[in-house]
């Protein structure tokens, strides 16, 4: 299952898969603020990508401390295919929470700006552990894209890769929608 949008600057690309088998610049992985990769994602990227992964993370906490909820830290990608992970810490789902998703993505997609990246692939940050209904993060997810499109610069490819057929059908009809085509 695949669909892109074609913007102004960037290629969406909606795909169902596994984000560690994505040839892309940078991935992101949904993490939590001690960087402890434990569960969902974040534990199949350090599956895939090695140990030194779980280990360049501590050592980001240890010199700069947690990372705040909404805001990212980047690693390399050890064994992956990618040149980076980009560790976005989104929101447990709850009042006040789609502001800090956002900015989860908005900071995932600076992160790749300012490493000059031209291609980016996002999970469905919040979705798993932190109760985030797919319909919510989706909408929340086009309406960053679509507005940082007005102002990317190096960026050319979001890749958003969804696991499993009901997460991308839902996100399938949130972006058809908002994003058109
Ligand atoms: N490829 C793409 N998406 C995946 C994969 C994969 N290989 N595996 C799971 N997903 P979650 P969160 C989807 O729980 O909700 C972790 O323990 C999954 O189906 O990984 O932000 C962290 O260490 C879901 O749709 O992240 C944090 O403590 C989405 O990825 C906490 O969970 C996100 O699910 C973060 O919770």
């Amino acid at each position: 299952m695949v669909r892109e949008f074609t913007l102004n600057w960037l290629t969406v690309k909606l795909m169902e898969g596994d984000i560690t088998e994505i040839e892309a610049d940078a991935i992101v992985n949904a993490a939590n603020s001690y960087l402890k990769h434990g569960g969902g994602v974040a534990a199949a990227i350090l599956r895939k990508g090695g140990l030194e992964i779980q280990e360049e993370s501590d050592r980001y906490v240890r010199e700069h401390g947690p990372v705040p909820v909404g805001g990212v830290a980047v690693t390399g990608a050890g064994k992956l295919k990618a040149k980076y992970v980009i560790h976005a810490v989104g929101p447990r789902y709850g009042e006040g929470s789609d502001e800090k998703l956002a900015s989860a993505i908005i900071s995932a997609l600076s992160a790749a700006e300012k490493l000059e990246l031209s291609s980016i692939a996002l999970p469905a940050i919040s979705t798993g552990v932190y109760g985030y209904p797919y319909e919510a993060c989706a909408r929340i997810m086009a309406d960053v894209i679509r507005e940082f499109d007005l102002r990317a610069k190096s960026l050319r490819n979001i890749i958003v890769c969804l696991y499993g057929r009901q997460a991308y059908e839902v996100f399938e009809r949130v972006f058809l929608e908002k994003l058109g085509k």
